[in-house]
Order: structure tokens, then C-alpha cells, then sequence
């Protein structure tokens, strides 16, 4: 989805700061909650008219002492965050950033990543959370995806640099300031600190979220301060956490998982603290449990399964974990049985999507409940449904696909102006195949019905990949499907057909590099297997037969 710029502009006062008093932001392409609809969220109490910024504010009153974010070289009190947030939004605001600014944030699990992303919400801008694995293929598509005005990475991390790719966007967009961060030095950023105001109102869109799409383009999500804070607090209310938590980020935090299900914003919502891990492998993971006394984790099933297989597992003091939320992918029965006995902590499933309907169990459900469905949702106001090919609702435990809407998921309209089955997200949220919602709403995902691969949780469109391949010269046409993969879930295949069938090139491994130096995309979008073919297998319509390829 492209979105231009928005005709709303900030007011420059003379103080040099932005006028707090603003009409609502409006960006093209995304489509309102209708009136109906937000009066009644407002009257539930489900929208209660706070921006992130006050999320932070309410935090820094609450628990001005308490540690808020811990890495490797930093520990931020709730005070101290709120100091560096004013003085980096004073930074940006400075270049020129402001209010519905789209500013891509391209960054590690590191404490600079919140000071960043929280100083943007200060400012009003809308940050696009990129993740670290981006490559510069991605970063490019997002800076023109979403007219970004800005661009913010680190130097480098671990054996990363990023800095490189700055200078790159600057110069192939002229209009987008970058910002490159020295990772664990605060004098990048010192001028005076920007007044702590809302610069933007609760109904604005505050970020766009990615998510991995089913075509060549990204999808930028929008979400509002509204809908999303509604979703924080209840998960952190489902998932009891408290000021007392520590929540270990494993996965990448620009997430919407780990971001938002409770996530690092839910920590904030109740005062808790987040530690970052600079990566998901078990050796550093259940070091940091023991030093942090770490009580809370999100996972991905591949990640959960590393753990429970570690060697370290006996090496390492890991009581202080209550529990740990499991989604992103399907977690297999027979982990989620073993996470009780061997990690001593409870399991929680998590079944969410940018989009924005999330999924939990529940504490007090029965061991069957938890260890093969995915949840029930968020809101008793999320409507749920499993419906069949032809759009028709199917019976209780039949798998269909799943459409939704709810007070915190995006919306859109299907055909022209709204009908009653609009649906958020897409005309029709074709979604995994799901088994349910059975009498107590809860949902089992039992398959996949988008063109969508989910290797472990991260989600690739087969058409991005296809048209990165198809632009090799050696090769006549390509056709990527996700293989069935125990670890993973799923792996990426390509089947590809070469120009010339006799040569024996391009080899899978010259295609790895050209993805990797000549298109620079992100390594989890790489194929893990190539097939070379001569024709593909189509249906009988004559189109590809991806299904029958992916057997
Ligand atoms: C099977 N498939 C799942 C699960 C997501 C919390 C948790 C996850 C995400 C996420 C998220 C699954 N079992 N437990 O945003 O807030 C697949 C479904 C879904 C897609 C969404 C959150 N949990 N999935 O994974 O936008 O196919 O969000 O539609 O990245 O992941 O992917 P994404």
C-alpha cells in the first residue's frame, strides 16, 4: 500500500516546537473505523483516548525508578528513558521530522531501539518498524511504500553494519533523513530536550507494522493509538503481568508479537521491565533468564524447541520463569506437552496478526485447551468467523477460513462504500484454514489458504522472492512454495526454470549470492532449496500448481 503524504501539516510555534492542538491525521488509503463503530468502543471503555507517548508518561509518573529497558551495555529507569526520549525527539524534530511523518525505524533489540521509537511517538511521526534481517531490497521498498521522510539505524551490531546502507538511502532518496546511531553512546543526541506534549491525537494512525504480505509489494499496516493501546492493556491483563515483570525480548522487537502481545509495550503499560537479547540461541537466552531473573518470554515455536533441546537447560537457573507465550507459526502438540515438565513454567499460546485480532489461553484452562488450540480472542467484541470457499459461515469445529473484525483490528471496505460484511484487514481475512471457533470461541489453526510461507514465524510472500530470481538473466521463469519442515514448520523451495536447460547454471548456489550481494535482500527470504525444472505442474486451469509443488 502506498501512501502519500499526508495533507495534514504541523504548525511550527514560535518556541520551535509543534502545536499540540491538532485535527485528525489523515492518510490516504486508510480506511476509518466507521462512526458507529468507534462511538461504541469509546463507550465500552475499549478506547480510552491515549496515545503512546502517555503510555510512557503514565509509566514515568508510576515508576519513575524502576529499570524499563536493559541490553548488553545499558540499563534505562523509567525516568531515565523519558529523559533521552525528549532530548532524541528534540533531535529529529530539529531535522525537520514531525507530525505523520513516516520514519523507517531499522534497528537491533537494543535500548537505543525504544528510546528511538518512543522519542518518534513524541514528535507525532509514524514509525515503520523494519526488522534488523532487512536488507537494503527491503529498506528500499519501504522508504517508497511509505513515503518515509526518515530513516534510523545503528552503526553496526554484532558482525552487522548499517551504516553503509544510510549512506545509500540518502543518496537514492534525497527527501529522506537518516540517522545513524552509535550503539551505547549517548552523545549522538544532546541537544535541548523537546517539552513533553501529545502531538498526536489517540485516533491517529501512530505506526505502519509490517507483515510479510502475499505479493511483490510490502504491506504497511496502519494502526491507531486507540485500537492498539486496547489490545496491549487487555493482554497484559490476560497474561498478568505486572510492575514486577521481566519480560526477555527474543525475537526481533520490532514484532508485532514481541511488541504488542503483551509484548514491550504491554511491560511499559504496567511498569515491567524488558531485557533485550541480542539473539534467540538458548545459550544466551537462559544465561540472561538466570542473570535477569527474567519472568516472561515471547517465543516462536522453533526458538521454544532449541530451548527445551539445549544442553545449557541443565546448566542454568531458570525458576524466576512463570511463563511463556508460544505463536507466530503452529506450536506442535507434543512441545507444547514437554514446556511444563522441563521449563517449569506455564505455556500460553499466542495467535495474533499485525492486522490485529490476537488469540490467547488462558490461565485456569485445562491442559487439552492449552497444549492444542491457539486461544480465544482479546475482546468479547472481536467477531469471529470460519466461513467455506464460497464465503458461507460453517458449523462449530469445521475448518474454514477465518474472517474478522474488532476493536483493534484495521479495517476495510469490500467493494464500494460499506456493507454489512465488511470485514477488517481484507474484503475477506483469508487466513490459515481454522478449525473453529468451537462453543468457548476457541480456535485450533489447522492450515494454510494464503499464498503466504511461514518459516518459523517469519512470513515471506513466494512472489517477492519470484520476482527477485526472475531477475537473473540465466533464468526462463520460477515458482516458490514453502515445503513442509519439522523445525520449522516450513521451509522456502524454488523451483526454478533455467533459460537454458542444458548448461547446468545458474547453480543454487549462485543464486544464494545473487540474492544475497546482488539484490541484498533479507537471508530469512532466501530459498532453502532449489529445484530445476523444466516445466512446473499446473491445475487444470493452466495455472501453476503451487500446492502440488509444495508436496
Ligand atoms: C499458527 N499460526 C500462527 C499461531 C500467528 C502475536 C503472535 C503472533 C503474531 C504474528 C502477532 C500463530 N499458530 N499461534 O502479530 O501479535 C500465523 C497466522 C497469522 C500470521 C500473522 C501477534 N500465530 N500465526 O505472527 O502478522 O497465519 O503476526 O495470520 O507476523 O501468522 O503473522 P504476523
Amino acid at each position: 500500500m502506498a501512501i502519500p503524504t499526508s495533507s495534514v501539516h504541523t504548525m511550527p510555534m514560535r518556541d520551535g516546537t509543534v502545536d499540540p492542538v491538532v485535527s485528525p491525521l489523515r492518510l490516504d488509503g486508510v480506511v476509518d473505523y466507521p462512526a458507529e463503530f468507534a462511538a461504541e468502543y469509546r463507550e465500552k471503555g475499549y478506547w480510552i483516548g491515549q496515545t503512546h507517548s502517555a503510555l510512557l508518561a503514565g509509566a514515568v509518573s508510576a515508576h519513575p525508578d524502576r529499570p524499563a529497558v536493559v541490553d548488553l551495555r545499558r540499563t534505562l529507569t523509567y525516568a531515565g528513558l523519558s529523559e533521552r526520549v525528549q532530548v532524541i525527539a528534540g533531535a529529529f524534530a530539529a531535522e525537520g521530522l514531525g507530525r505523520g511523518d513516516r520514519v523507517i525505524v531499522h534497528m537491533p533489540n537494543t535500548v537505543e531501539y525504544v528510546e528511538v521509537v518512543f522519542a518518534l511517538f513524541e514528535i507525532g511521526a509514524l514509525p515503520v518498524f523494519a526488522l534488523a534481517a532487512h536488507r537494503s531490497a527491503e529498506i528500499h521498498q519501504f522508504c517508497t511504500a511509505a513515503t518515509a521522510r526518515g530513516y534510523v539505524t545503528v552503526d553496526k551490531f554484532g558482525l552487522t553494519s548499517y551504516g553503509d546502507l544510510a549512506t545509500e538511502i540518502d543518496t537514492d532518496f534525497p527527501d529522506v533523513s537518516t540517522f545513524v546511531i552509535p550503539i551505547g553512546d549517548e552523545s549522538w543526541a544532546a541537544g535541548p530536550p523537546l517539552p513533553r506534549v501529545d502531538r498526536s491525537l489517540p485516533s491517529d494512525v501512530a505506526f505502519l507494522q509490517l507483515s510479510g504480505g502475499t505479493t511483490g509489494t510490502p504491506k504497511l499496516i496502519p494502526r491507531t493509538h486507540d485500537d492498539y493501546l486496547y489490545s496491549v492493556r487487555e493482554s497484559a491483563r490476560i497474561c498478568h503481568i505486572d510492575s514486577s515483570s521481566v519480560m526477555l525480548a527474543v525475537l526481533p522487537i520490532s514484532h508485532n508479537f514481541t511488541m504488542s502481545s503483551p509484548g514491550l509495550l504491554g511491560m511499559i503499560a504496567v511498569g515491567g521491565c524488558v531485557v533485550m537479547s541480542p539473539d534467540p540461541s538458548p545459550d544466551t537466552c537462559l544465561r540472561l533468564i538466570e542473570e535477569h531473573a527474567i519472568t516472561h518470554a515471547a517465543l516462536v515455536p522453533p526458538v521454544l524447541i532449541a530451548w527445551l533441546n539445549s544442553s545449557a537447560l541443565a546448566d542454568r537457573d531458570i525458576s524466576s520463569l512463570e511463563s511463556v507465550w508460544v505463536g507466530g507459526a503452529k506450536l506442535p502438540e507434543e512441545a507444547a506437552r514437554r514446556v511444563a515438565p522441563e521449563l517449569g513454567c506455564t505455556l500460553t499460546q499466542v495467535f495474533g496478526m499485525a492486522e490485529g485480532l490476537v488469540n490467547y489461553t488462558r490461565t485456569g484452562d485445562d491442559d487439552e485447551t492449552v497444549t492444542t488450540t491457539q486461544g480465544r480472542p482479546i475482546s468479547p467484541d472481536d467477531e469471529v468467523r470460519v466461513v467455506d470457499d464460497a464465503g458461507v459461515p460453517v458449523a462449530d469445529g469445521v475448518a474454514g477460513h477465518l474472517q474478522t473484525r474488532g476493536p483493534y483490528t484495521i479495517r476495510a471496505t469490500t467493494g464500494r462504500g460499506a456493507q454489512p460484511e465488511v470485514v477488517h484487514g481484507r474484503r475477506v481475512l483469508r487466513d490459515r484454514r481454522h478449525r473453529g471457533p468451537g462453543p468457548r470461541g476457541y480456535l485450533t489453526v489447522v492450515g494454510r489458504s494464503k499464498d503466504q510461507i511461514n518459516r518459523g514465524g517469519e512470513k515471506i510472500a513466494p512472489a517477492m522472492v519470484e520476482n527477485h530470481l526472475l531477475a537473473h538473466h540465466e533464468i526462463h521463469d520460477v515458482s516458490v512454495v514453502g515445503i513442509p519442515d519439522d523445525a520449522l514448520g516450513e521451509r522456502i523451495c524454488a523451483y526454478v526454470i533455467r533459460r537454458d536447460s542444458e548448461s547446468g547454471t545458474p547453480t543454487a548456489s549462485q543464486l544464494r549470492a545473487f540474492l544475497r550481494t546482488e539484490r541484498q535482500v533479507a537471508a530469512y527470504t532466501i530459498p532453502d532449496r532449489f529445484e530445476f525444472v523444466t516445466e512446473f505442474p499446473t491445475t487444470s486451469v493452466g495455472k501453476i500448481d503451487k500446492k502440488s509443488q509444495g508436496e
